[in-house]
């Protein structure tokens, strides 16, 4: 699948806001505009939006907390993103959901998922779901390489591989398990040789380049519709930022860093745009144009109000409510 002038340019331009509003949102947690925790994937932009350019409108994702690339890929807007980061009443989750919990059921994401590997099974259920129902329904479900460790990845994978399920199993290698080398927690060099234990495609691809990533995740899909089974993606990926706020990334080198950042997905959709015709002024309008979108939904998001303390038991179980 090569992307046409149209989509790679939608592609630029999604890439640029994703990693805009993950370096706002890194701000607003350092300046305490709010607590907890944001996990960011700035350097990771090109899996997300490659998945989405090789799915069709309908198909869920399912991230992890590392998750504000996919909602936005997904189409929920950057208001809506930056208010629920901000605890309003306006976010996507009226503000219970926070950072690592964002999800639409409208544009079919489900909401990111804090339990490493627990979103695979998650996939399964929706996948079933779509296939009993004879739907044409794909879920994609994103997790890192350490969660290829986990029980749930193994289950998952294996229940899906026998009951050809429409899923694609979607891995962000980005070398680390927070702190912990990939290499030094699994034998094997490439994570998609594992597809193979359990019946499935296992395809490694290049994370930095959003055609790479939307052409294998095509290829999966039109398998999954075909109703022919789960595939396993490795896409080689990179974080710039630490695993968290406060991660100093001692566990690696600057110049390891320095390496990725010169194959970054941004700067490489640039550099194709130019090729194919675009001027340097013309990327550059792209550019404004998303941070004053921005600019705009960021300072929208500060100024709208919190929710109110009387409706705390919002979207809580039915027995909290009655239990308070
Ligand atoms: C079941 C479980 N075990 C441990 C953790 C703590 N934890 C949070 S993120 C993380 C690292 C996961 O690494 P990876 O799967 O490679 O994803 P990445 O963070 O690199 O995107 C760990 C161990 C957790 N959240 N859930
Ligand atoms: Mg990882």
């Amino acid at each position: 699948m090569s992307l046409s002038t149209q989509q790679l340019e939608e592609a630029y331009a999604e890439m640029l806001r994703i990693r805009g509003f993950e370096e706002r949102a890194q701000e607003l947690y350092a300046k305490l505009h709010f607590k907890g925790s944001t996990h960011l994937g700035i350097g990771q932009e090109a899996v997300a939006v490659g998945a989405r350019l090789g799915l069709q409108e309908g198909d869920l994702v399912a991230p992890t907390y590392r998750g504000h690339a996919y909602a936005l890929a997904w189409g929920m807007t950057s208001f809506s993103l930056f208010a629920e980061l901000l605890g309003r009443e306006a976010g996507s989750n009226h503000g219970r959901g926070g950072s690592k919990h964002m999800g639409s059921a409208e544009l079919g994401v489900i909401p990111g998922n804090a339990i490493v590997a627990a979103n695979l099974p998650i996939a399964c259920g929706t996948a079933l779901r779509a296939k009993m129902d004879g739907d044409d329904e794909v879920t994609v479900v994103v997790f890192g390489d350490g969660a290829t460790n986990q029980a749930a990845f193994h289950e998952a994978m294996n229940l899906a591989a026998v009951w050809d399920l429409p899923v694609i199993f979607l891995c962000e290698n980005n070398l680390y398990s927070e702190m912990t080398p990939i290499k030094d927690a699994v034998k094997v060099d490439e994570l998609s040789i594992r597809a193979s234990a359990y019946g499935m495609p296992g395809v490694r691809v290049d994370g930095m380049s959003v055609g790479a990533v939307a052409d294998v995740v095509s290829q999966a899909a039109a398998r999954a519709r075909a109703g022919q089974g789960p595939t396993f993606i490795e896409a080689m990926t990179y974080r710039y930022c630490g695993h968290m706020p406060g991660d100093m990334c001692d566990y690696r080198t600057r110049e390891e860093e320095a390496e990725w950042k010169s194959r970054d997905a941004i700067e490489a959709c640039e550099a194709l745009l130019v090729a194919g015709g675009k001027t340097p002024a013309e990327t550059a309008a792209i550019r404004e144009r998303v941070e004053q979108e921005l600019n705009a939904a960021e300072a929208e998001a500060l100024a709208s109000p919190l929710p109110d303390p009387s409706t705390i038991s919002r979207g809580a179980a039915a027995w909290m409510e009655t239990s308070r």
